[in-house]
């Protein structure tokens, strides 16, 4: 049985799940079952219902984490563990047990406890005095123990044993009504055979005090999540989703499934580390319907605190939980980088402009467009080239009529400081004469069905599209298991195996949910078997895409995309890789951008893609963006522009466009739309050495560079459903304009002093204002009180800046203070790692500006000077600016506007002629 609507389907474990009402859980601990070890304490819980024992572990790990797993004791199978998200270097933490009693006991480890209640079953987290997470206290754990199909078993169990074969009584009576969705399930005459039967897991997890949750990308819906009580619940099932509706919670390519509670008080997260297909529902209780922490009943009046209750169902694998307790927002991150890690720095290219479509044609088109940036005078750093460029689509290879001479025409792009990205897809087109695809196959590398044969795919659609109409040729492709194929795979990417490509080759990885076009929801059957893991798809759908990607590294410790591994070890190493994948899970940022898919040519889209970049940046997934225009249609002058000004602030900035579109290059428009489109594109380049700066900080401590404005400002309640305007790091406001026809824009401006870098306006916050945004500007402010680096100059492409001087513009607070800090190092190699970098800080207090090394062990050696230092806010002009540093004291060239309307002023100081890697004080007197 199913009921579906576009990506929205809804198995019957999920109703069996949502049938459960709240109440008294029928799960126990066994008293008396307490064992504890150096690592984690363990319990046996039992179903009372069918006298089911499972394994509760409670690992208590470093940083105010608690990891939480639950498991059958003697199951029939092995349930799936994931293991490709986690790190390796996750650390456990001291503990101690108190309170111990037939009731319960208390862990207490760092500033933080747990409280275990034994019947029913619940967990209580706190950091400090402060109840942030309860689990199972609306009774809402289940779990679907493997058991033998009914008439497959063998009787009765023999006295005094456990029945694993005895259904839950509760579950039994939905059984009744519907005994084909536990054994079987059919989607649109696709059958899902179900060989080990029901296998659904799910628990309520609440945060205590919130009125706010936020996570689980992907949905294309709002950054705060909806209470899902009289609706769908969020799905998470890594799906190719044919042109996707907004504002849903249905499944679309990537599943994280993080989420985040955030209020004035607190922060906190959990984190599900499950793979298979999951739910998730949200129900914001009122203050009144309260649970107590003491019985874990309804408390009915007697609370009055609110909550944000979370429920999850997957539908196989164990209950893993990570709970991070925060308690401030960069807590959190920080919590969750050291469980899946963080984004290793991307070579300064990739945070520049890429242009690409489906496809540019020939090696011709690729020149023309490289020429064309330039005539046009438009930055670019990266070409891309589709699945056209392939001879046949054979990754790996080229089209040798439309692509003969690949290594000179990347080469053509390098000259002037550019790169190339080609897609290579999992699927293997079936041809013995394809070396990739004889080479598996001999290896044994494929995906098999349930029956052991390779699993095949029947593309007609695709090849219908591509084949521009020259007839009905199918292509039959295999999905590459790529677990077992890893290592096979990487080494692909060995400039000797990849003929054509050169170390200026970079990857796009599509497709991996996996999309398959003749599969159940256009993806692979559940009961497909991979291969030496011996498991089956439905376990580990969600982390395919990972898997495209993951592998213990030959070159540091952390665990790897296989891509990005290809990529590291084709240069020995030395060169940082760059990838992108659609398919995404948690632990994807470590090593690759991710985009919002096939988005369409709508201010819908433009408008969603706001809140689903906040959702992936939250949860850990730092270098993302939409497709610039809209992949499906045709966006027109305005709607396109406007894409453009508000992913010039995005941390992946792409125009992709589907093949049927019309070519839609800056200069295909009115001169007025390229000149916005120039000016968006070199605000973007402008702000370049600040990105890359957040980015050094991500990688470090875990911030994402987009973020929600609570994050800066976490007591600011207002801010809380705010989802159209973010902050890039902790100094840029930005607030794209979203909607047609739009000429102004309202902001909200959290507390402190805004400046416009455009003109010499300032704001103050609190204060939600109207403000200006005519055709040709994205309001953007800089924070009083930071201070903000920037590379001015126009270039061709990022390379080319690399030895560019800075400006830094000092954004004054109240009290005329600011402070901001830059990264530098050589932008594209591994050395960084060993400490080839430069990391500063800047100071304005006092009228002085100076600069410290914040790293002491980093060295590196900048060849770039500072040209100007800008001032903001500024009350009085001073009468003389000198800097002195090692080579003396001079006094500075300067200019001092003031706003003719506002209090706006700007000083201006010019060629303090120093290195940016010397020290310097900046005086004004
Ligand atoms: O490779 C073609 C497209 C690509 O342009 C798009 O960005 C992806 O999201 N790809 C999907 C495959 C489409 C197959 C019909």
């Amino acid at each position: 049985m199913d009921i579906s609507h576009k990506g929205k389907v809804f198995f019957v474990k999920l109703l069996r799940h949502r049938a459960l009402q709240d109440g008294v859980s029928n799960y126990e601990v066994l008293v008396n079952s307490l064992k504890s070890s150096p690592n984690f304490v363990s319990v046996d819980v039992i179903n009372t219902k069918n006298n089911v024992v499972f394994v509760l572990q409670i690992y208590p790990l470093e940083d105010s984490t608690l990891r939480v797993k639950l498991n059958e004791k003697n199951p029939i199978y092995p349930r799936f563990e994931e293991p490709y998200a986690l790190l390796d270097t996750i650390k456990g933490t001291k503990y101690e047990i108190s309170d111990s009693s037939a009731d319960g006991f208390t862990l207490l480890f760092g500033d933080s406890r747990a409280v275990i209640k034994f019947k029913p079953l619940k967990i209580d987290a706190y950091q400090g005095s402060t109840h942030v997470v309860s689990v199972n206290s609306r009774g809402l754990l289940k779990f679907e123990h493997y058991r033998k199909k009914p008439g497959e078993s063998d009787g009765a169990p023999a006295e005094g044993e456990e029945n694993p074969n005895k259904v839950d009584e509760r579950a039994q009576d939905e059984e009744e009504t519907d005994l084909d969705g536990l054994w079987e399930e059919t989607f649109k005459g696709h059958t899902d055979t179900k060989p080990r039967g029901p296998s659904s897991i799910g628990v309520d997890i609440n945060f205590i005090g919130s009125k706010q949750v936020y996570g689980i990308p992907e949905h294309a819906d709002s950054f705060k999540l909806k209470d899902t009580s009289s609706g769908d619940p969020y799905r998470l099932y890594n799906l190719d989703v044919f042109e996707y509706e907004l504002d849903n919670p249905m499944a679309l390519y990537g599943s994280v499934p993080v989420i985040i509670s955030h209020t004035s008080k607190i922060t906190a997260g959990i984190f599900w580390h499950n793979a298979a297909e999951t739910w998730v529902d949200v129900k914001y209780l009122p203050d009144k319907n309260v649970v107590s922490s003491l019985t874990g009943l309804f408390s009915g009046s007697e609370n009055e605190i609110p909550q944000a209750s979370t429920r999850w169902i997957s539908e196989a694998g164990i209950v893993d939980l990570f709970i991070m307790l925060g308690n401030r927002p960069m807590d959190v991150f920080r919590q969750y980088a050291k469980l899946t890690g963080t984004t290793n720095l991307p070579p300064m290219f990739s945070l520049g402009y890429h242009q690409s479509r489906w496809n540019y044609n020939d090696e011709e088109d690729v020149q023309q467009v490289h020429d064309n940036f330039d005539k046009y005078n438009l930055p670019l750093d990266v070409i891309w080239l589709d699945i056209e460029h392939t001879d046949g689509k054979r990754y790996f290879t080229w089209d040798k009529h439309k692509f003969p001479h690949p290594i000179e025409m990347t080469t053509n792009l390098t000259a002037r400081g550019r790169k190339l990205v080609n897609i290579v897809d999992p699927h293997i087109k079936k041809d013995s004469n394809y070396f990739f695809y004889q080479e598996n196959h001999d290896l044994d590398y494929y995906v098999k069905t349930k029956d052991g044969n390779e699993y095949e795919e029947v593309d007609g659609k695709l090849v219908l599209k591509v084949s521009g109409g020259v007839g009905l040729e199918r292509l039959v492709t295999s999905i590459l298991q790529i677990i077992a194929a890893r290592e096979h795979y990487i080494n692909t990417y060995s400039l000797d195996r990849y003929q054509g490509s050169t170390l200026d080759t970079f990857i796009w990885n599509d497709m991996n949910e996996p999309s398959v076009f003749n599969g159940p929801e256009i993806t692979m059957q559940k009961d497909n078997i991979h291969p030496g893991l011996g498991v089956e798809h439905r376990e580990m759908h969600n982390v395919n895409g990972l898997l495209f990607l993951i592998v213990v590294s030959f070159y540091c410790s952390l665990k790897h995309s296989a891509t990005y591994e290809g990529l590291l070890r084709r240069s020995n190493g030395k060169l940082r890789p760059f990838v992108l994948t659609r398919a995404h899970y948690s632990g994807t940022q470590r090593t690759s951008a991710v985009w919002t898919g096939d988005n369409t040519a709508e201010w819908g889209h433009l408008r969603i893609s706001v809140p689903m970049l906040l959702s992936l940046s939250v949860t850990g997934i730092t270098q993302v963006g939409s497709d610039v225009g809209g992949f499906f249609g045709s966006p027109d002058d305005h709607l396109l522009s406007r894409w453009y000004q508000a992913a010039a602030y995005s941390t992946f900035f792409r125009a992709h466009a589907h093949i049927d579109t019309k070519r839609r290059e800056p200069w295909l428009f009115d001169v007025e739309t390229l000149n916005i489109i120039r000016e968006a594109l070199r605000d973007h380049y402008r702000i370049l050495p600040y990105m890359y700066t957040l980015f050094y900080e991500n990688e470090v401590i875990g911030a994402p560079p987009i973020r929600p404005l609570w994050v800066e400002f976490p007591s600011d309640e207002t801010t809380f459903d705010i989802d159209y305007e973010y902050m890039l790091g902790p100094s840029l406001l930005v607030r794209p304009i979203v909607d047609e026809g739009a000429v102004t824009g309202s902001v909200y401006f959290p507390h402190g002093q805004w400046y416009d870098l455009k003109d010499l306006s300032v704001f103050t916050g609190p204060s939600t204002q109207t403000v200006a945004a005519p055709r040709d500007k994205i309001p953007v402010y800089v924070r009083g009180g930071r201070i903000l680096p920037r590379k001015d100059r126009t270039r061709r492409s990022s390379i080319l800046m690399r030895e560019d001087p800075y400006t830094i513009y000092v954004a004054l607070d109240i009290d005329g203070k600011a402070e901001g800090s830059l990264y530098i190092d050589d932008e594209h190699t591994m050395e960084y790692k060993s400490l080839k970098f430069l990391y500063l800080h800047f100071n304005f207090e006092g009228g002085i500006l100076s600069s410290r090394i914040i790293d002491p062990l980093g060295r590196y050696l900048s060849k770039s000077w500072i040209e100007r230092v800008v001032i903001l806010g500024l009350k009085n002009e001073p009468s003389k600016v000198t800097m002195s540093s090692s080579s003396g004291t001079k006094t500075l060239e300067t200019a001092f506007e003031k706003s003719k309307t506002g209090s706006g002023t700007k000083l201006v100081v010019r060629k303090p002629g120093i290195n940016i890697g010397e020290t310097f004080t900046l005086t004004l007197h």
